[in-house]
């Protein structure tokens, strides 16, 4: 035991009449919903880079926190790794999520490197198994070295995609013997910064190839777990190829990919691409896509991607939605990719921020499980479809009437389309009955 959360005590449901800041008012690990426990909806994971790597810096300022796992070797790694596994105890989260660079110190060569990466992971697993806390996802650091600054699978220079696909190995062999239930790719650097020094159609071609060195591989090591791609528009490149959810599923549809990869949706990358979470969502279920999520929120002023913790239930309610109307996360969950702000600074707002993004999403999933439960919103959207049920609009649909037999029948029934509302208004009402 480290003595960094020194007097905290395991974080606990109280309800919603608790005053304690440090205790769960809605999230109930244990309570049924929709026929489920609570925790295995919501399946909570930290973020090992927001909680324990990041700094507290920004453009104008240096490290605010000051954490004793700071520096550069070895032996802080592993107090990291300790006081990790402290967190998620206080938290009762039973998932984590990390990049190798979050872990482990970079080496001086690649062996080193992938030998320090073998080395926290071997804590990890003592640690998992007398904790029982798992692994959602791992994933690879592609982004932070120099090496990777015009790119990874996309760089010009085939020694960094070579360099790339060996840290994925390296990566997903580690998230293998941790039983990591899914495998992530986020390409921040996978895009450009100026087009003028850019060969669009060879860096698709380059990190479609890499994606599907991943799935090989994924095959030949007996990897169960589902892989991840994470949509995200730009920050840090000026345009990322992997832009939104749309954007991936063409990227996935033209190298062959549609049916072995998902996307791992992020509240404020669906944002920065000019949507909303919940239509991301959407569109990642309507094609079969949707495999895990990274909750936080933006600041809606700066419009940045600013990893916040979630706080609006409303908002996180219509995710939950389509969550629930998707039959769940599957072997995906919810990874706070959020930070704390760089003023707080004290051991307990590690605590703070999560019960927040906890109990945010405990109150939203409730609220959409109410939503389906009452049967009214589904009941309107039945309706407001209802007429392509009937025998001539599933035939167009099926493809069984040409251009000209619909104009014809048009023609023939004197069909004068009626306008309906849309009842928008009604439906945002009807929506706040449940948050
Ligand atoms: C960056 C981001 C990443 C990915 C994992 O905006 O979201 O932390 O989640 O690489
Ligand atoms: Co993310």
């Amino acid at each position: 035991m480290s003595d960094f959360f020194n007097g905290l005590n395991k974080v606990r449901y109280e309800g919603p009449a608790s005053t304690n800041p440090l205790a769960f008012r809605h999230y109930n690990p244990d309570e049924m919903v929709m026929g489920k426990r609570m925790e295995d909806h919501l399946r909570f994971a930290v973020a090992y880079w927001h909680s324990f790597a990041w700094e507290g810096g920004d453009p104008f300022g240096g490290r605010t926190f000051d954490r004793p796992w700071y520096g550069d070797d070895m032996a802080h790694a592993k107090l990291k790794a300790e006081v990790a596994f402290e967190l998620f105890g206080l938290l009762g989260t039973p998932y984590f999520c990390f990049h190798d660079a979050d872990v482990r110190p970079e080496g001086s060569s690649y062996a080193e490197s992938v030998r320090r990466l073998n080395e926290i992971a071997d804590i990890f697993e003592t640690r998992m198994s007398e904790t029982g806390v798992k692994l959602l996802w791992g994933t690879a650091n592609l982004f932070s070295n120099r090496r990777f600054m015009a790119g990874a699978s996309t760089n010009p220079d085939p020694d960094v995609f070579a360099y790339s696909a060996a840290t994925i190995k390296a990566n997903m062999d580690v998230t293998h013997r941790l039983g990591g239930e899914n495998y992530v790719l986020w390409g921040g650097r996978e895009g450009y910064e100026t087009l003028l020094n850019t060969n669009m159609g060879q860096e698709f071609d380059q990190m479609g190839r890499m994606l599907n060195l991943v799935v090989e591989y994924k095959h030949k090591i007996g990897f169960k777990g589902t892989i991840l791609v994470e949509p995200k528009p730009q920050e840090p490149s000026k345009h990322q190829y992997d832009f939104d959810a749309a954007t991936c599923y063409a990227f996935l549809q033209k190298y062959g990919l549609e049916n072995e990869v998902k996307l791992n949706i992020e509240v404020g990358h669906a944002i920065l691409a000019g949507h909303t979470f919940e239509h991301e969502l959407a569109y990642a279920a309507a094609n079969g896509i949707l495999g895990s999520i990274d909750m936080n929120r933006n600041d809606y002023q700066s419009g940045w991607d600013t990893d916040h913790f979630p706080n609006l239930v409303p908002e996180v309610a219509l995710a939950y939605y389509h969550i629930l109307r998707n039959g769940g996360l599957h072997t995906g969950g919810t990874n706070f990719d959020a930070k704390l702000r760089r003023q707080s600074i004290d051991p307990e707002d590690l605590l703070l921020g999560h019960v927040l993004g906890m109990d945010t999403c405990a109150r939203g999933l409730k609220a959409a499980a109410a939503l389906i439960e009452d049967g009214t919103y589904d009941a309107f959207l039945d309706k407001r479809y209802a007429g392509w049920k009937g025998a001539e609009a599933q035939a167009m649909l099926k493809g069984e009437r040409a251009l000209d037999e619909i104009a014809a029948r048009v023609e023939r029934d004197h069909i004068e389309p009626t306008p309906r509302s849309g009842k928008q208004e009604y439906l945002e009402n009807l929506i706040n009955r449940f948050c």
